[in-house]
């Protein structure tokens, strides 16, 4: 169950409106995402893609170096002086990241710091030992991105719809809490919430979650705002799964997405 009725004052996530970057743009001006990566390198590599094709103007995959295709992206050795170059808009930390405890220190490390965060996968799962009051002092806007599984480890005294949950969720860390399935959930600490149309259910593949990720990242990393960043990537992400079709995979929502974003600009 979802949780939707008319007093509960919930809006449907809408196409987003995205802006084409005007002349005075660079690729620093369109954001500069940084992904952070660990243990499972394809992971952070998607959502490192991702924030390519969601419109961030540059995007680095720390912790990952090599020079395979594709060439615009940025790789490097991890380096935790990296976390503090001004420039970034937004971070991505979890996908591959790995829970053992080099993860561990890096989330710490990303968590110390003053940036936008989304915040997925083994994050979630780290962040879910040390209980989630843990990310309530934290003054930039975070984004966190469960699946039921990670929500369940998070806050495993939770009950309802998804969108008592989420709302649950968002309100006992003050971050913005998207909820993934089929009719993904976002929700504001303030108790505002959306909630997407359903996606296609091909989207139940390894990897697709670590490009919704990377997509939001993007976003984030360009306007600051983790609510309309996470409506927004949550919609993207449904479109370019509607556009790439049957027997997707995660690396087919690339495509997917710049086909999606086109249509909104
Ligand atoms: P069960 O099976 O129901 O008992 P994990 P992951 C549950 C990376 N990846 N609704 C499930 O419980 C990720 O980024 C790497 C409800 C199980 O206990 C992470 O770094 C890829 N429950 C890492 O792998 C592509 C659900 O949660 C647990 C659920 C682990 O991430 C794939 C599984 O969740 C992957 O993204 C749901 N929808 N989904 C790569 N290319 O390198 C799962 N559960 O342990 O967080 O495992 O999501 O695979
Ligand atoms: P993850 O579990 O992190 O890989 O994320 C999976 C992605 O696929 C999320 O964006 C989910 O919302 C989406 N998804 C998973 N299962 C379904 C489903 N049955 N129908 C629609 N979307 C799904
Ligand atoms: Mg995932």
């Amino acid at each position: 169950e979802i949780g939707l009725d008319a007093a509960s004052s919930v809006v449907e996530i809408e196409p987003p409106r995205l802006a084409a970057p005007g002349v005075e743009s660079d690729k620093y001006k369109r954001g500069k995402l940084l992904v952070a990566a660990g243990a499972m390198p394809g992971a952070a590599l998607l959502a490192a893609l991702a924030g390519q094709r969601a419109g961030a103007g540059y995007v680095e995959l720390l912790g990952l170096s090599g020079d395979a295709p594709p060439h615009a992206l940025v790789r490097r050795a991890w380096d935790d002086a990296a976390l503090e170059d001004r420039r970034i808009g937004a971070i991505v930390i979890g996908p591959g990241l790995g829970t053992e405890s080099e993860g561990a220190r890096r989330l710490a490390r990303v968590l110390a710091g003053d940036r936008p965060l989304v915040l997925d996968a083994d994050a979630l799962t780290l962040i879910a030992r040390q209980g989630p009051a843990t990310l309530r002092g934290r003054a930039a806007p975070s984004v966190l991105t469960p699946h039921m599984g990670e929500f369940a480890r998070l806050f495993p005294d939770a009950t309802g719809s998804a969108l008592d949950k989420a709302r649950h969720g968002a309100a006992a860390t003050g971050a913005v809490l998207l909820l993934k399935g089929a009719c993904t959930v976002v929700a504001h600490p303030d108790g505002r919430a959306a909630i997407n149309p359903p996606a296609p259910a091909w989207l139940a593949s390894a990897g697709t979650g670590d490009v919704l990720a990377g997509t939001i990242g993007a976003l984030l990393a360009q306007r600051s705002d983790g609510f309309a960043a996470a409506q927004a990537g949550a919609w993207l992400h449904a479109e370019a799964a509607r556009l790439a079709g049957p027997l997707l995979i995660a690396d087919d929502l690339l495509a997917g997405l710049r086909a999606a974003a086109r249509a909104c600009l």
